[in-house]
């Protein structure tokens, strides 16, 4: 009801995820720029932990502001809403896009290939992100490859097997970004590679792939979210182009809260 004053019961606080995030940047700059949330806190921490803190607070009917996005399978699973962000902090629709370093072309053409053909759409990644909460990620990509293999025989049309050539990877911890590794791994393997992964924040992300230490990413959240990092580095590596349209990024908060912009918030 129209009693309710929600800054004042989620406590002046935004909950938000890990400190390295693209979010999390944008978060404090979000706290920066707009004049009704001087005094606001944003609690970083996790995104398990954000993702308890909202569980509980639609469990009890709660109050809540989350740093969310999609795809992911909170919005599957809550009845969830963004909230109007007039300044476009975070931006608008996001894509995200497929990095490779310097030279790949040359030293692994059929991977640069393969990674520059790899494409899909928010609902399969939601599915992989989605089947990971009851299994391995390795088991939930596997299974999408399985279910979806004309999709991956796309990918994968008219380019040469070959026996066993490396190529290193780097991705993020979050789901999505484990389910499109994954999934690029297994392409690729189809094809002969052996692939190795590692997992760091995004800012290390650009710096692997600039200095040559990582062949590929499928992680950038484009044009805004990884924006700043993208800048610093841009030049030193190659953008492939989009992997996935549609994704977002913003303050997220349960359907039955009465808010429909940051601008309602108060100080
Ligand atoms: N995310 C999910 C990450 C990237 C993937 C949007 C939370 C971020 O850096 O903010």
């Amino acid at each position: 009801d129209g009693d309710v004053n929600i800054s004042e019961e989620v406590e002046y606080t935004i909950t938000g995820i890990e400190p390295g995030a693209g979010m999390t940047q944008q978060t404090n700059q979000l706290l920066e720029e707009y004049d009704n949330l001087a005094g606001w806190n944003h609690q970083e921490s996790s995104t398990a932990a954000m993702l308890i803190a909202l569980d509980d607070a639609i469990e009890k009917e709660e109050e809540i502001i989350v740093t969310g996005w999609i795809p992911h399978y909170k919005f599957a699973k809550y009845d969830l809403k963004f909230i109007e962000e007039p300044k476009e902090i975070y931006g608008g629709e996001e894509y995200i896009t497929t990095i490779v370093r310097k030279g790949l072309k040359n030293d692994l053409p059929e991977a640069y290939e393969i990674l520059d053909n790899i494409y899909w759409e928010p609902e399969d990644m939601g599915s992989v992100m989605l089947a990971a909460q009851d299994k391995s990620i390795e088991d939930a990509a596997q299974d999408w490859v399985n279910e979806n293999q004309d999709t991956v025989d796309g990918w994968l049309e008219g380019i040469d097997a070959v026996d066993g050539q490396e190529i290193e990877l780097v991705y993020t911890p979050w789901d999505s970004e484990r389910s499109s590794a994954h999934v690029a791994r297994l392409a690729l393997e189809q094809k002969g590679f052996e692939v190795s992964m590692t997992q760091v924040d995004p800012q290390i992300i650009f710096q692997a792939i600039a200095s040559g230490d990582a062949d590929a990413s499928l992680v950038p959240w484009m044009p805004v979210t990884h924006g700043e990092f993208y800048k610093n580095y841009e030049g030193e590596f190659e953008d492939l182009g989009p992997n996935l349209e549609g994704a977002r990024v913003g303050l997220v908060v349960p359907s039955y809260m009465d808010i429909e912009s940051v601008e309602e918030l108060e100080p």
